[in-house]
């Protein structure tokens, strides 16, 4: 196991100076700004792999192709088949370009918050989310959905900026909980065999906030059971989870985030991991600090490691701290550290347990 950096649009020279600073050897790269309307193309793809090399880290994923791309595939719209023929190619192009994981969503709505600015330890800035508030249309104004598509913005990152206040988006039609199961399906029989021919493994991350419904769209991947359902939908070893645990966290706590490691490791269906937390559960929860949220994170990377997990795990998102940028350095360095020493903790309970094998082995 290992940590990566990422969460940013762009794998500028001082951000793969920052992952390099702290030890680390690789990097995903959400949303990469790359041209193309509809797909990316081969070359800008090998540009980006070797514009991380040449700051002497590795491309590990890319994570969320811009979601104009599938946009009507998974609204289940006309217009999808073209859509998907896109996807395809540009799946085959993420493998000839020598990148080995593509993660993506299937939620047309996104990620959505009812708060930025709750107050974590020390004051530190944290999401939250609150379903009564979410669906109260008095609060409307005021809700947070993350902007999919959002324009190369002044901070270039993921942050604040990534969200707009408002409403939910008019995505001109409402998708019930079957439509979405057909519409996932109907996605997965399109791409897997593309992306198992171009050896990508494609990473589902679940539904953030894990609520049934919002804004007239329905969330399926809001469970483990929802998770393990997709899984067997269309058969196949391109299939992957992009187990995140801060939205495993929200839908059950800590037994949910042990059951879904018991579940997908064993089968070798964990891409990678998101290491964060939430204090509570929906329908209400709030980021946390690891270390202050619903699971103890030394037993669940335990759990990793004994799942046979040996990917590479990042931190989300995080806190802000005080003074903090805003993609959130202070915040990430402190989880990145937190997580290498986790790490560290379970590699060398390994080896001592190891050893104590062999010494009463030869005893
Ligand atoms: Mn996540």
């Amino acid at each position: 196991m290992r940590v990566v950096l990422g969460q940013f649009h762009e794998p500028t020279e001082e951000l793969l100076l920052f992952a390099r600073q702290l030890g680390l050897s690789g990097v995903q790269v959400n949303t990469p700004w790359l041209p193309g309307e509809r797909r990316w193309e081969l070359r800008e793809l090998i540009a980006l792999r070797r514009q991380v090399e040449r700051g002497g880290l590795t491309l590990e994923a890319i994570e969320n192709i811009p979601q104009s791309f599938y946009q009507r595939a998974m609204l289940g719209l006309p217009g999808r088949d073209e859509e998907l023929e896109n996807v395809r190619r540009t799946i085959s192009n993420v493998g000839r370009a020598g990148i080995g994981i593509l993660g993506y969503h299937f939620c047309p709505l996104g990620v959505v918050r009812t708060g930025m600015d709750g107050r974590g330890r020390g004051g530190a800035e944290v999401t939250s989310f609150d379903l009564g508030t979410a669906v109260d249309p008095a609060f409307a104004g005021r809700l947070l959905v993350a902007r999919r598509n959002a324009p190369r913005s002044e901070a270039g990152r993921l942050g604040k900026d990534d969200f707009a206040a408002g409403g939910y988006p008019d995505l001109g039609v409402e998708v019930s909980e079957e439509q979405m199961w057909d519409n996932y399906r109907y996605f997965l029989e399109a791409v897997l065999p593309a992306a198992e021919e171009a050896g990508v493994r494609l990473a589902i991350h679940p539904d953030d906030p894990p609520v049934p419904t919002l804004g007239g769209i329905a969330r399926i991947i809001r469970s483990v059971d929802a998770l393990a359902r997709a899984a067997e939908l269309v058969p196949s070893r391109a299939w992957a989870v992009e187990l995140c645990l801060g939205t495993v966290s929200e839908m059950g706590g800590e037994s949910a985030v042990l059951e879904a490691i018991q579940r997908f490791g064993p089968r070798d269906q964990i891409a990678y991991v998101h290491l964060r937390d939430v204090r509570g559960t929906v329908p209400t929860f709030e980021e946390s600090f690891l270390g202050e949220g619903n699971y103890d994170p030394l037993r669940v990377i335990r759990a990793l490691r004994e799942s046979g997990f040996d990917g590479f795990i990042l931190d989300d998102h995080t806190p802000r701290l005080v003074g903090d940028s805003e993609w959130g350095h202070r915040g990430r360095a402190h989880a990145v550290g937190y997580i290498q020493a986790l790490i560290h903790a379970t590699e060398a309970a390994t080896q001592a347990s190891t050893e104590a094998d062999a010494g009463l082995a030869t005893a």
